[in-house]
């Protein structure tokens, strides 16, 4: 066992005294944690100011909620669990959505909130800000623990980074109440408690018999389809996962999140005929994606006539069969199973059907030069199509850049317009189709990778984070945040059914400057009225790396109501009479 000054670096002095915020900080700086997002305020100030001291990066965000994102895509982005540091009852609620989301999304993440007075609490007696936040945050989440006594801080801390980034990954929920962070212990004693997290997220190994099921089930295929899901990204099987794909000779499909694992442009890359290779596949393999409405749920229309085989790869056996039978489940990391896979396919594996790759790349090709003079508009006011035919070239000249995405149109339009090319390079809404990640994403990528950050958002999906461009000018972050303004959600053109005064119910300012934000705090702002414009701004603010927001003005018919999944809209029977 390590020695108590080996697990702190130096001994503390005999007699001296350590407390629960210090603790807390040991605790988290010994397993590598030296990032924290979060908002100060009772009775958590201090542990914020002591993690600074003791040359932790504390972030402070305008709202927990952004903070919270930024946590959740640090934990994507770094395979370790991004902490979110709160106050009591508001603050954790407000960084509950964010702990909810990275679940749902499979990134680790620890939301450490403060709470009030456990006996006030528990009897109902009204402290300030007054919750049982351990209950509420319960179902929201993978695990949640409440430590009550000084010395229990290693453990806890422990079993929360352990719980967020075993298995499948996701958030975790940290009770820290007010009493615990003032307790006093011996310091010896205070670092002897400490435990350093070996191996936080061990291998799991795919039983050899599944793997054998699986090749099975490949070599028999006639039209193959490998689909890469979000948690093939996380998993960092970069090499291995592009050595499948290229040994199998299969056409492969990014989903959103996973684009530029292997990049957009290459040869086997089926993204331009995505109706075409999920309707005729006939075995599809998936690699860390779930067959959930972002898959039309394996079944149905989308998917086509004929029978398809499914071989799942995933760390969740529960994921197996959650929707349409599984014929190889292969339950294990992604990277000890794509390795298995490679070693078990051998020397010589036969690749697919030539008659089955040229009809794919043949209506990928068709789809792709279809919509290549579409890019290339200058209209003014901008379409969707000018406006991200600049941002593309952008990014194919600038691939380690990190783009975030969201919206509606400005979200659909960009996953399908701008090519990827390195892995875990698209951030965006995620499983929920959540709006607010934005500036919260933006921040994180930042400041995890230090590369720059083309944020591309519609105008409605900024507001939702946008007084975080306070934030990014405080932190002066690499960050261009190009806001889509077409004067609304989905389209700025409703009016009020009722003949009223007040706006229709998706229609915002007519001519808003979002750019003016950015100015307020000390970062660039540009108004850009064409592709052209914008791009040059772009590339300056990429250049320069200042904090920078352009307002792209964006023709208020351009979109559609919900971008591509108005289908799910439900229709009223008395609205059609
Ligand atoms: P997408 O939205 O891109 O389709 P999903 O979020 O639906 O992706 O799926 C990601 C899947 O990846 C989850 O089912 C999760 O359990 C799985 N996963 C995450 N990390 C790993 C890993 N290291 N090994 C295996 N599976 C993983
Ligand atoms: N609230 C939250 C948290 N998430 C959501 N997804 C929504 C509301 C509903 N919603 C969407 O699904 S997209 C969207 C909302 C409000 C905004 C679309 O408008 P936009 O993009 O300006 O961001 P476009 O380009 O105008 O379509
Ligand atoms: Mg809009």
């Amino acid at each position: 066992m390590a020695t108590a000054a080996e697990k702190t670096g130096a001994a503390p002095e005999a007699g001296a005294l350590t407390d629960g915020f210090h603790l807390v900080i040991d605790a988290l700086k010994l397993n590598d944690i030296t990032t924290i997002y979060g908002v100060p305020g009772i009775p958590i100030t201090d542990l914020g100011r002591f993690a600074q001291a003791a040359g932790m990066r504390v972030l402070s965000f305008r709202h927990e909620q952004n903070a919270g994102y930024a946590a959740a895509i640090a934990g994507y982005l770094t395979q370790k669990p991004g902490v979110c540091l709160t106050v009591s009852a508001p603050g954790f609620l407000n960084g509950l959505t964010a702990l909810a989301h990275a679940t749902t999304n499979c990134f680790p993440m620890i939301l450490i909130s403060g709470s009030s007075e456990r006996e006030i609490v528990d009897l109902q007696q009204g402290d300030y800000e007054e919750m049982d936040q351990l209950a509420v945050a319960k179902p929201l989440c993978k695990a949640a623990f409440r430590v009550l006594h000084a010395q229990d801080i290693g453990i806890g801390v422990a079993r929360a980074i352990r719980a967020a980034v075993s298995g499948r990954p996701g958030g975790v929920y940290l009770d820290l109440p007010a009493k615990l962070l003032g307790q006093a212990m011996d310091a010896a004693a205070g670092a002897k408690t400490l435990v350093k997290v070996i191996d936080p997220a061990p291998r799991q190994i795919p039983a050899p018999d599944s793997i054998a099921r699986a090749l099975d089930v490949l070599k028999s295929a006639k039209r193959p389809l490998i689909i890469l899901g979000k948690g093939a990204a996380y998993a960092q099987a970069d090499d291995a996962i592009k050595a499948l794909v290229e040994k199998s000779g299969m056409p492969f499909l990014p989903m959103s999140m996973a684009k530029g694992l292997l990049p957009d442009t290459h040869p086997q890359c089926a993204g331009a005929a995505r109706s075409l290779v999920l309707q005729d596949s006939d075995v599809v393999m998936l690699i860390g994606a779930r067959l959930n409405w972002l898959l039309s749920h394996g079944k149905g229309k989308t998917w086509g006539k004929g029978p398809k085989k499914f071989v799942h790869i995933d760390i969740e056996p529960k994921e197996m069969d959650s929707n349409v039978e599984i014929a190889a489940p292969v339950v294990g990391d992604i990277a000890s199973c794509v390795s298995a896979l490679l070693d078990g396919m051998g020397g010589r594996w036969q690749a697919p059907p030539a008659e089955w790759t040229e009809a794919v790349k043949a209506k990928r090709d068709e789809n792709v030069a279809k919509m290549a003079p579409r890019l290339r508009n200058n209209n003014i006011p901008m379409d969707y199509q000018g406006a991200l035919g600049a941002l593309r070239t952008i990014i194919q000249q600038r691939p380690d850049a990190i783009l975030v995405n969201e919206g509606a149109n400005t979200l659909d339009f960009a996953r399908s317009i701008i090519d990827m090319y390195q892995p875990r390079k698209r951030l965006d809404v995620g499983t929920w189709g959540v709006m607010g990640v934005g500036m919260g994403t933006a921040i994180a990528a930042a400041v995890v990778t230090g590369k720059p950050v083309l944020a591309v958002e519609g105008d409605s999906a900024f507001g939702f984070s946008g007084m975080e461009v306070e934030t990014i000018c405080r932190y002066n972050l690499p960050v261009c945040v190009v806001v889509f303004n077409n004067g609304g959600i989905y389209r700025g053109t409703d009016v009020n059914p009722s003949g009223g005064a007040d706006a229709a119910t998706t229609v915002f300012v007519k001519g808003a400057r979002y750019d003016k934000m950015m100015e307020a705090f000390g970062g660039v702002g540009v108004n850009a009225t064409s592709p052209d414009e914008l791009s040059r701004a772009v590339n300056t603010a990429m250049d320069s790396g200042k904090p920078t927001l352009i307002n792209a003005v964006i023709d208020e018919k351009a979109g559609t109501e919900s971008g591509r999944i108005g289908n799910l809209n439900p229709q009223s029977v008395v609205a059609k009479k």
